[in-house]
Parts: C-alpha cells; sequence; structure tokens
C-alpha cells in the first residue's frame, strides 16, 4: 500500500448543498417563486414532474443536519441563500427570509462548521426572469442589491463569500439549450445572460468589499478537462480548442485577463450580439477576488466531425454532461468512449483534476494571487440501500478518495488547494433528474425524510478527522 496522503494544516473539509436542492419550505415564510419553482412545473422537463417543493426539508431540519456535519467532522458548509426567500419579488427584503440563513449560519458557527455562503445557485426570483432575466443587464443590478441584503444580515458572522455557482449553467444551459430553467433556447441570449451574470458577479463584488474589505470574495465556475481523440487530428484538435474554450476559458479570461479571448469571440460571432459589452464592463468582471472555487467531475474527449454529422452529434451530446451543451459546440462530437462512468454517465478522470488544478494556478489565479478551492466534486451511483437503509457506496468512496488524490498530487506540484467541498452532504434534488440521482454521502430516505450517513460519509469523516487520505 502507498504512504497516507497528508494535507496541509489548515485545509478546509467540508461539503456542499444548495437552497433550492435541499431546502423545501418552497412557499413559507414569504419566499416568492423562483425560476426553478416554474420550470418544474413544465410538464416534461424534471424526471417524474419532481419539484423542490419538500426537497430534504432542509429549512426545517437545519439544525440536526449540522449536527451530523459537526459529527462528520465536516469543518466547513457551502450553501447557497435562496433569492426569492430574502427578495420574494426579486427587490424588496422579506426579513423571515434573512432570519432562515441567519438561524442557520448561527447553528454553523456554534458547532464550528466554517459557513461558505454562495449567493447565487440558480434560482432567480421568477419576477425578475419576467422581467427579462440574465439576458437583461437590470438584473446585474438587481443581483448587487441582494448581495448587499444578505451581507448586511450575515456579514458580521460570514468571512467566505462566492457571489455565483457555474455561470456556464446558468448561460448555457439556462438559455441556450434549455436543460435548466428558465428552459429558454437563444444562443444569443445565452452569450447575453453570460455576460451579465459576471458583470453582476463583479459588480457585487466592488459592492460588498466597500462595505467590509475584511471579507474573502470569489466566485465559483465549473471545469471540463477536455482532450482531442486523436491529438494528431487538427480538427479533433480544434474541437477540444473550442469546447476548453466555451467551457473553461469563456468564464476565466474575462475575469482573470480583462477579456475575452479572441478565437471564442470568433467562435461564436454569428450570435454576439454588438451592444452586449459595455465600455468598462470588463474593468467590473475582472475586479480582484480573494478566492476561486473550482467545481469538477469530469472529462470529455472530443471529436471534429463534418457539418452533415454534426446533428447527430449534438443528440448524441444531450447524455454527456459536462461541457457539452455549449452554445458553439457544433461541429464537435464527445465521444462515448469505453471508459469508467458514474451513474450520471459521467467519465471518471481524476488525474483531469489535477491538470487543471495546475493549469490554473499557472494560468489565471497563482499570478492574480487568488486561492484555490475545490467548492464540489463528487458523483452519484445507482445506491442500494440494506434493510436499515444503509449503504455500502463503494464505488462512491472510491471516486472521492481517487480525486482527493488528484488533489493532494497538485498541492505536492506547488499549487495552493485551500479546501475541499464534497456534493454533496444530502442525496437531493438533481435538477432536471430530480430525486432519481442520488450525490450525497448521506442517503435521505424521501418517504421519511431521514438521514442515513453512507460508508462513503464514514469515510470521509475519518479523512477530515485525521487530514489524511490513506
Ligand atoms: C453542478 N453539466 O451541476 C451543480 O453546482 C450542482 O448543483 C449539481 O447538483 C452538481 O453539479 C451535480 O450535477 C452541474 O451538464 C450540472 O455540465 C450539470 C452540468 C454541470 C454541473
Amino acid at each position: 500500500m502507498s504512504a497516507p496522503k497528508t494535507f496541509p494544516d489548515g485545509f478546509l473539509w467540508g461539503s456542499a448543498t444548495a437552497a433550492y436542492q435541499v431546502e423545501g419550505a418552497a412557499w413559507e415564510d414569504g419566499r416568492g417563486a423562483c425560476i426553478w419553482d416554474t420550470y418544474a412545473r413544465t410538464p416534461g422537463r424534471v424526471h417524474e414532474g419532481h419539484n423542490g417543493d419538500v426537497a430534504c426539508d432542509h429549512y426545517h431540519r437545519y439544525a440536526d443536519d449540522v449536527a451530523l456535519m459537526q459529527k462528520l467532522n465536516l469543518g466547513a458548509y457551502r450553501f447557497s441563500t435562496s433569492w426569492a426567500r430574502v427578495m420574494p419579488d426579486g427587490r424588496t427584503v422579506n426579513r423571515a427570509g434573512l432570519d432562515f440563513y441567519s438561524r442557520l449560519t448561527d447553528e454553523l458557527l456554534s458547532r464550528d462548521v466554517v459557513p461558505w455562503l454562495t449567493l447565487y445557485h440558480w434560482d432567480l426570483p421568477q419576477a425578475l426572469e419576467d422581467a427579462g432575466g440574465w439576458p437583461s443587464r437590470d438584473t446585474a443590478y438587481r443581483f448587487v442589491d441582494y448581495a448587499a441584503a444578505v451581507q448586511s444580515a450575515l456579514g458580521d458572522r460570514i468571512n467566505f463569500w462566492t457571489t455565483l455557482n457555474e455561470p456556464w449553467c446558468s448561460a448555457f444551459l439556462g438559455y441556450g439549450s434549455g436543460r435548466h430553467a428558465p428552459g429558454r433556447t437563444d444562443g444569443a441570449d445565452a452569450l447575453r445572460a453570460a455576460h451579465h451574470l459576471m458583470l453582476g458577479h463583479g459588480l457585487a463584488v466592488q459592492d460588498l468589499r466597500s462595505r467590509d474589505s475584511s471579507l474573502t470574495l470569489g466566485l465559483t465556475l465549473n471545469f471540463a478537462d477536455v482532450t482531442p481523440a486523436d491529438p494528431q487530428e487538427p480538427g479533433d484538435l480544434d474541437a477540444a480548442r473550442r469546447i476548453d474554450g466555451l467551457s473553461n476559458r469563456y468564464f476565466a479570461e474575462p475575469l482573470f485577463h480583462g477579456a475575452y479571448a479572441p478565437d471564442i469571440l470568433e467562435d461564436v460571432r454569428e450570435l454576439w450580439p454588438a451592444d452586449l459589452v459595455v465600455d468598462g464592463d470588463l474593468e467590473v468582471i475582472s475586479t480582484p477576488t480573494d478566492v476561486l472555487g473550482v467545481n469538477y467531475y469530469s472529462g470529455n474527449t472530443v471529436r471534429g466531425v463534418g457539418p452533415d454529422e454534426a446533428h447527430a452529434a449534438a443528440d448524441q451530446a444531450r447524455a454527456d454532461g459536462p461541457a457539452s451543451d455549449s452554445v458553439g459546440s457544433e461541429h464537435v462530437e464527445f465521444l462515448a468512449l469505453d471508459v469508467e462512468r458514474t451513474g450520471m454517465g459521467w467519465e471518471v478522470r481524476p488525474q483531469g483534476l489535477t491538470q487543471l488544478l495546475v493549469r490554473l494556478d499557472r494560468d489565471y489565479t497563482g499570478p492574480a494571487g487568488t486561492a484555490l478551492y475545490v467548492t464540489e466534486n463528487g458523483a452519484a451511483y445507482d445506491d442500494v440501500p440494506d434493510q436499515d437503509g444503509f449503504v455500502q457506496d463503494d464505488e462512491r468512496l472510491r471516486y472521492v478518495r481517487e480525486h482527493l488524490g488528484a488533489v493532494h498530487d497538485a498541492i505536492e506540484q506547488g499549487v495552493e488547494v485551500k479546501g475541499y467541498f464534497l456534493w454533496s452532504l444530502l442525496d437531493n434534488f438533481e435538477w432536471a433528474f430530480g430525486y432519481d440521482k442520488r450525490f450525497g454521502i448521506v442517503r435521505v430516505d424521501y418517504d421519511t425524510l431521514q438521514r442515513i450517513p453512507k460508508a462513503s460519509a464514514r469515510w470521509y469523516a475519518e479523512v477530515a478527522g485525521s487530514h489524511q487520505v490513506e
């Protein structure tokens, strides 16, 4: 057996969730409708018509859930606040909504769990979608007001603030492919949404910084490891450049270099709205941040295809998860190679995480002095509970072990990675897949809402307690 991998002192061991996926209590204490409430009620959008009305009932069970975190030695909890709970119409503050997050924060602090807050994990108030949604520039300004309201309630107790979770998903799945709420399918709107999300991020960082210069600020992006099917084949190399560009560099370049990459702009030229970028926007977007959250699940192998094959390839891509759904991904085929896959069908590629962290450090965060945290990593598998509801989830355990090994490899190569948040603490509402896909290290019995830690949770508790992966 190889030597145990020891992580640096102060490394944060956490788990993550998001408001719409776990809270439930969708219509309590004045919460307004969000785009996922609407989308989930639209026939054919979400597996078997599931929705987040009850979810894990975390809204009522948060104290028990935080106690469980402490029992599992978790030092940090990444959660998101629901904009529609805090501002039911997207504009007016609802005290009762803020109070929930205040109670949650106090509970975490009382159990020595560091709160890590995400302001936007995809649940835009429906009223703001009705007013134009993210393709409308005004939404970025509404986001700043929302951020300020949350900061004024929780800023005295929470140090880590991230603005957005995975703007790629919000923009490209929400407004491009329509596979996420609000389910719109307009390439130009997807580009508008992406720009306004990033503008909202930059404006919010500036505003939060001016309110309290001691806050630790940043955002979370999702990344995929993209490789060409044949590195000697120019068409495959170009396909890999294009997908890497749209899924990875599209957000990182403006944030860290203050400009959209010219090759990607060229790829989306026909869709690009001429009036989209206003003078000064890129300076706002590239406002320096303290942390970059990295969400990593999978790798993709891509091949360039001719125009005739492109449509068939686009259909195939639906099943391929991360990175396959970008605007401008025509002429690219995502190969279904004979590799290990999770219950989502996503390729298991731990070494891709090492390469990604090394690259982010070299190209973006290292020079900027921005710290890296893995804010999501984990896997869905088809869990089989025994009579007591216990799940011996060896596959998930192995997935996490290998990815933690990959993080450790990056640290050994000199990359400063300061924490890891396992997705997810609980089985929860997996977006378009409803409750059918389970990512939790803790099983949720949806009939009784009972929580039952899986084998992976017991194992992760030992890792978090010892700072070591055997
Ligand atoms: C992330 N894709 O979602 C989210 O941040 C979580 O809320 C989610 O539960 C988790 O990963 C697991 O899916 C993604 O299709 C959803 O590329 C879809 C994609 C990527 C990330």
